[in-house]
């Protein structure tokens, strides 16, 4: 029997970079995901309800969200949906089942790389048509009628048994329970030589060390590098998904993958580590005592696009997100393609994937794709960096080194400041903005201010324009510091800070990446005055 549930409105349900991200007390309160998923329902169009794709990383609180979204889905018209085994689809997973089953769309439960557990954080988000997370404007309308609701609607049944593969039905409403690795899979091999790949690891050319974090790809990682591939089981560990990740953060970073650093910089190490985050979107790459930073990565990528598969017709164009360094701009320019600099978020990148102007694109935040599904693509990412060692015969730290040699170094790290009060964060942010033309033609520690500038984007596709996406301050040499609020935190404000140094002399790019910034960093530092206004002497983590 359908139910209509009196409700007040919460007015803090705004979507930040990617869907709501709430602690897990605060998203579990009465009525709060009951509001958020309502109004989500109100704004889908009667088409986009015909089909809908469901799951989740599997953190604390999942089971209970997807059983709740269903009950309100069958309530609201909701004809079908598609959902992961147990309720778990990695994100990629999820943009590609919306793309593969033409669903009107997805509800995908993640935090990404946030902490999980009860004391963890909670997320959700909606990817539209083409799997691609909501673009601004669906996002600010979901968010207005948040602040309205007055009554929900939700199906009085009983919890369906999602351990099962196959059919059922709730209401007027047909589920349909599918095995979370299979299709995901069969989209990969055809992006990627699996015969081929599988050949070079059995004859020892290729190897890896795979650290799931107890996050969502374990069971794809068992599956897709141990059981296709023939890696050796040992070798992709915490394979386990938890709801708490067993403790960790994962976050795939220098940090917090700290075993899997440990190995790669040992004797004897694989000749890839790679390590995935809670959703199983973002990647980290290590070579034997290497380093990949993500924009590196992403222009090795692009520099060696012609060996993928997928990328067999050539790249069409690619994208950047404004704080990633300018390495990939390079390589488009040497491959005579267009490079596009858009604010950060994945969404951003939907409608120039859409429209067939780019086919590969990236973030500094340890993000990679393709033009195969609308999402970042962490484990996608470590089958590009498989395939380009085993077809160029060399190991990362090699194909770092032909990068930089040819192109220059973008030496490039990220300081950031968590848990910063929002007031603090704001003045920060606020006497930067004032100061930001003042800036011009100064020099700081040695560094000349060319340009500072509040990043706005027009989206060349929909004419759309996004303001406020940061500060970029350009100084001569090509070096760019970028300063901007985290949009994906749970607590209090993190300020994040981009340090670029492009290092041209041949003779120079063999440095220490933390060592050669440090200069920059404090001048990163006095331009925003983050320690006299903050208090804080040192970033909190530094990647
Ligand atoms: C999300 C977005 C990314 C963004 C990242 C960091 O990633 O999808 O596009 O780069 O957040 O955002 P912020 O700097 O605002 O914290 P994920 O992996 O958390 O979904």
């Amino acid at each position: 029997m359908m139910k209509i549930v009196k409700t007040a409105p919460f007015q803090d349900q705004k979507p930040g970079t990617s869907g709501l991200r709430k602690k897990i007390v605060h998203a579990t309160q009465e009525n709060y995901l009951e509001n958020f998923v309502q109004s989500m329902m109100d704004l889908l169009a009667e088409k986009e309800k015909s089909l809908l794709v469901l799951g989740g990383d599997g953190r604390y609180y999942n089971d209970q969200a997807i059983q709740l979204i269903i009950k309100i889905a069958a309530a609201n018209g909701v004809e079908r949906l598609l959902i992961g085994q147990r309720g778990i689809l990695s994100t990629p997973a999820a943009s590609h089942l919306i793309r593969h089953y033409s669903a009107g769309g997805g509800i995908v439960l993640s935090a990404s790389h946030n902490p999980g557990g009860k004391d963890g954080d909670f997320g959700i988000k909606f990817n539209n048509a083409s799997g691609s997370p909501a673009p601004e404007s669906f996002t600010s309308e979901l968010f207005e009628l948040t602040k309205k609701i007055s009554e929900y609607r939700i199906l009085e049944s009983d919890d369906i048994d999602l351990s099962k593969l196959g059919r059922s039905v709730v209401g007027d409403m047909q589920i349909d329970v599918l095995d979370a690795v299979a299709d995901y899979q069969d989209m990969l091999a055809k992006s990627f030589d699996m015969t081929w790949l599988k050949e070079e690891f059995s004859r020892g050319k290729l190897s890896l060390a795979f650290d799931a974090m107890h996050a969502v790809t374990g069971p794809y990682a068992k599956v897709i590098f141990g059981q296709t591939l023939g890696e050796k089981p040992d070798n992709i560990v915490n394979a386990v998904p938890l709801e708490d990740f067993g403790g960790g953060h994962p976050d795939p970073n220098l940090v917090h993958a700290k075993d899997l650093v440990a190995k790669m910089y040992s004797k004897n190490s694989p000749l890839l580590g790679a390590a995935s985050d809670g959703d199983g979107d973002r990647n980290l790459i290590l070579g034997a005592s290497t380093f990949v930073s993500p924009s590196d990565s992403l222009a090795v990528i692009a520099e060696h696009a012609h060996l993928i598969p997928q990328f067999s017709g050539g790249l069409r164009g690619v994208a950047r997100s404004m704080p990633t360094s300018t390495a990939l701009d390079r390589v488009a320019i040497d491959k005579g393609i267009p490079c596009y600099e858009t604010p950060t978020g994945w969404k951003f990148f939907g409608n120039l994937l859409d429209a067939g102007m780019i086919n590969l694109c990236g973030e500094e935040s340890f993000g990679t794709s393709g033009d195969h599904i609308r999402e970042k693509d962490g484990l996608w990412a470590v089958l590009c960096w498989l395939t380009i060692c085993g077809k160029t015969n060399k190991a990362p730290h090699e194909l770092l080194r032909d990068l930089w040699q040819k192109y220059g170094r973008s030496y490039y790290c990220r300081y950031d400041y968590e848990g910063v009060p929002q007031a603090l964060a704001d003045q920060v942010m606020k006497e930067l903005k004032d100061k930001l033309t003042d800036l011009k033609g100064v020099t700081f520690g040695g560094f000349e201010v060319l340009d500072a500038d509040s990043f706005s984007y027009v989206d060349p596709v929909d004419n759309s324009s996004t303001h406020n996406q940061g500060f970029r301050i350009f100084l001569r040499g090509g070096h760019r510091v970028i300063y901007r609020l985290s949009g994906t935190g749970t607590d209090n404000a993190t300020i994040r800070v981009y340090l670029e140094l492009l290092e041209k002399d041949t003779a120079k790019i063999d440095g220490d990446v933390f060592e050669t910034l440090k200069g920059l960093g404090n001048v990163a530092n006095e331009l925003a005055n983050v320690t006299s206004i903050t208090g804080f002497v040192e970033p909190s983590v530094v990647t």
